[in-house]
């Protein structure tokens, strides 16, 4: 069994969509991080830096924080969507490391800026907007002619996906991204990634544009 402490956040979405997509039996736990529950003890106990999401793989005896490592370890322990060796795992990691440190904190610096306190902080809004629109173009290069960021479905696109669901919240139109949107809305017709969306619950249908 494997508990999975998480919120409504792109970050934990990864997560969620992962072990669905595996299959693995798992126990959603909600740390309502608008009310301060990461900084809890007992939250403290499993999470060293204080975010979601952390898992508890109780049959692997390993207790993870950070995302990508999470990925890694649920990937390697199904043998599933990471290969298992080669140029073939390293472009997944590629893909994933350049979500982890590029694509997830720009939005988020992005949502902070531009969406929850618009007009605050003029020159971060407006390099956040520019590294919006570097980001996506590279995303957009990667995905032409292509279904998925790195060969076969894989975690790297699982670790994007939930990001790019955001793309109201970073003020982005998806439609001027024709190959991000194709790919967006084949991910979103996956019944795993619909149910993994929906935890620790259900905030409403996937957006679509
Ligand atoms: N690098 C971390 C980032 C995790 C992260 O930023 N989590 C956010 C929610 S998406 C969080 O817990 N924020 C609460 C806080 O910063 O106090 C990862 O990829 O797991």
């Amino acid at each position: 069994m494997i508990d999975l402490y998480t919120w409504i956040t792109p970050n934990g979405l990864k997560i969620s969509i992962l072990l669905e997509e595996l299959g693995l039996s798992y126990r959603a736990h909600a740390i309502d991080i608008t009310k301060g529950e990461q900084d809890l003890p007992a939250f403290r106990a499993v999470s060293q830096s204080g975010k979601i999401p952390v898992i508890v793989d109780r049959d692997a005896g390993v207790t993870l924080m950070e995302s990508g490592a999470i990925m890694i370890h649920l990937a390697e322990r199904a043998g599933q969507l990471l290969p298992a060796a080669g140029w073939e795992r390293l472009e997944v990691l590629e893909w994933l490391m350049w979500q982890v440190g590029n694509f997830g904190p720009t939005l988020g610096h992005v949502h902070n800026f531009l969406t929850y306190n618009s007009g605050k902080a003029p020159y971060a809004e407006d390099i956040f907007r520019r590294e919006t629109g570097r980001l996506y173009a590279a995303l957009e290069a990667r995905l032409d002619g292509r279904d998925h960021v790195a060969g076969a479905y894989s975690i790297a696109d699982i670790s994007l996906w939930p990001w790019v669901s955001r793309y109201q919240r970073h003020k982005t139109d998806l439609t001027a991204y024709p190959n991000v949107l194709r790919w967006y809305r084949n991910l979103a017709g996956r019944p795993a990634v619909q149910r993994g969306y929906r935890v620790p619950f259900d905030t409403g249908d996937v957006p679509l544009p």
